[in-house]
């Protein structure tokens, strides 16, 4: 899978080596409410993950954002969503 194919309804994404296998996975933010994780398959392209990943269906996608928020050296994704904000950790 491409990530154009994915992208669908994305109003957000964010790139990051979220599996420590030193390529750049992403995850996109949908106005769906769904959030996919695309996996960096490399020349397999990418493999979108959603539920069992830590990412959950919300209300209406804002956008995402991607930093190490508590400090443990792991990428945290920071989510807009709604009214408010969320935070998912993967
Ligand atoms: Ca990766
Ligand atoms: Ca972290």
């Amino acid at each position: 899978m491409t990530i154009a194919a994915a992208a669908g309804g994305t109003v957000g994404s964010v790139f990051a080596d979220f599996d420590a296998d030193r390529d750049l996975d992403a995850v996109l933010s949908s106005a769906g409410g769904q959030d996919t994780l695309l996996d960096n398959r490399r020349e397999e392209g990418f493999a979108a993950r959603g539920r069992g990943t830590g990412l959950a269906a919300h209300g209406a996608g804002r956008g995402v954002a991607a930093g190490d928020v508590d400090g443990d050296g792991l990428a945290d994704l920071v989510f807009a969503a709604g009214p408010g904000l969320r935070c998912g950790c993967i």
